[in-house]
């Protein structure tokens, strides 16, 4: 079973929570997530407090290095999620990118990096056939 490092915004905006929770729960299926926070509902991702900040800091960083691949669901975008793709190419690690264009426009940084792997699709219909290639 993979590690799977899932990045998706949070203080960036919830529009997508819903879709991470469930393309969280379909990666579940055959391997491991170690972010399930990031689809999580009844966390208040907003709160904030210096000491918080710091642990969720290094935690994340810690399971980057931990983890097999990030798959990382950019449509909305997210400061946080910029910075574990840069910090994750860093490290060598696979990077899978979805987003949906005709909802928004991918960063320049990330679609014109050739190290990402790039995934246009339309809705949540079509993410289990695209995480089914990522993850095989
Ligand atoms: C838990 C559930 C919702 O909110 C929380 C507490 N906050 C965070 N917990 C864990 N990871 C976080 C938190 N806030 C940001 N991150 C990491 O940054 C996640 O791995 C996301 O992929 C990314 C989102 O960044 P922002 O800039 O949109 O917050």
């Amino acid at each position: 079973m993979k590690k799977v490092y899932f990045a998706g915004s949070i203080r960036g905006g919830r529009q997508d929570e819903t879709l991470y929770r469930e393309a969280i729960e379909y990666i579940k299926m055959t391997d491991i997530v170690l972010t399930e926070h990031v689809g999580d509902l009844s966390l208040n991702a907003l709160e904030t407090t210096e000491d918080r900040d710091t642990r969720i800091y290094l935690q994340d960083t810690g399971w980057l290095k931990e983890c097999d691949l990030v798959i990382a669901e950019c449509t909305h975008p997210s400061l946080g999620v910029g910075y574990e793709l840069a910090y994750a190419e860093k490290l060598g690690k696979p990077c899978h990118v979805l987003y949906r264009p005709k909802e928004s426009q991918l960063s320049a940084m990330i679609k014109g990096n050739a190290y990402f792997h790039v995934y246009d699709y339309d809705s949540l219909k079509d993410l289990a056939g695209i995480l089914d290639d990522i993850l095989k």
